[in-house]
């Protein structure tokens, strides 16, 4: 099937191998990736590439508009950590930038957004082991705010006016093309890098904290699987639970030390801790499993293998 595509924030972590993923499927040139700067030459190099504020309308509805596009992915983002330090510098771009894709498929001038939500939008008061796909949400950060009003608004304009959006809760995520930026779940990708180049990690969250983490291609394989389904599968409009696997730093340290015996790990959590602290330790993705047949494939000790080969 041919489409045309736009990806917002195509050089950050989700969005380099989303592009990727999305250029082998539906053909380079009609996959348009984008960013607030330049970033991965091979990005740049293999399809249409334009610098786009994710911000401004005006410039999306260009870009829109020139290549014909059917399709938005909207990945620019500023995440948890970053965002503590930045309230209203994150809420401006999660917010606007989702505003901007929204309208543009009210005005239908796009047909199908994917818009990623986050284990954020739960705080201190949801239970924490396997947490319902609705629940108490109180979230305590400002990314977690940002991507909770989010998830309203999609399933408003879905309601409202019919904006086919879609969207998945992802967890932390682990991958080796692209280091992941901003994040409290970045030491699950970090700790793979340090492992190799030093033997030695010093972690920022403390051993026993436990949160749902996967491994990038399995959340590829799910944003693609959602954005496949027909329309009347989909009964979560706002965004669906997503689960692969739950650790701590203690037992991804385990995990490693199977492949680099001498791997030391050392402790200093920081501000992050009461980040990771307020999300849940497992989740409950039933609903994604029933309505559209999602089924992690990578366990703790298969990525492991896989970040370590190919970060070696
Ligand atoms: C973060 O740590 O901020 C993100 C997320 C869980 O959404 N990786």
């Amino acid at each position: 099937m041919q489409k045309s595509i736009l990806i917002l924030g195509a050089c950050g972590q989700i969005g380099t191998e989303l592009t990727f993923a999305l250029r082998e499927k539906y053909g380079n040139e009609n996959v348009v990736a984008s960013d607030i700067r330049e970033g991965n030459e091979d990005i740049m190099a293999s399809g249409p590439f334009e610098i786009l504020d994710a911000t401004n309308y005006e410039a999306i509805e260009d870009v829109v508009m020139h290549y014909e596009i059917e399709e938005v992915y909207l990945m620019a983002a500023m995440l948890s950590a970053t965002a503590e330090k930045f309230p209203m510098r994150a809420w401006n771009l999660n917010m606007n930038s989702l505003f901007n894709v929204l309208n543009l498929c009210k005005e239908k001038k796009i047909s199908r957004i994917f818009w990623p939500s986050s284990i954020a939008v739960f705080g201190p008061n949801t239970p924490k082991k396997n947490t319902p796909q609705n629940t108490i949400m109180e979230p305590s950060t400002v990314y977690g705010i940002s991507k909770q009003s989010g998830e309203r608004w999609c399933e408003y304009y879905f309601k409202k006016y019919g904006v086919d959006v879609r969207s998945v809760r992802y967890p932390g995520l682990i991958s080796w093309k692209t280091l992941p930026g901003g994040g409290t779940t970045d030491y699950a990708v970090e700790i793979y890098h340090k492992a190799l180049s030093e033997g030695a990690y010093d972690c920022f969250l403390q051993k026993d904290s436990m949160l749902p983490m996967m491994y990038m291609e399995d959340a590829i394989r799910a944003t693609l699987n959602l954005m496949d389904n027909p329309s009347e599968n989909l009964k979560v409009r706002s965004s669906y639970n997503l689960a692969a696997m739950n650790f701590t730093p203690e037992e991804i340290v385990r995990s490693i030390q199977k492949h680099i015996p001498d791997f030391t790990i050392s402790y200093a959590p920081d501000f992050r801790q009461a980040i990771a602290d307020s999300w849940p330790n497992s989740i409950d993705d039933s609903q994604a499993r029933q309505d559209w047949g999602w089924k992690a494939e990578y366990d703790l000790e298969k990525t492991t293998e896989e970040m370590l080969k190919n970060l070696r």
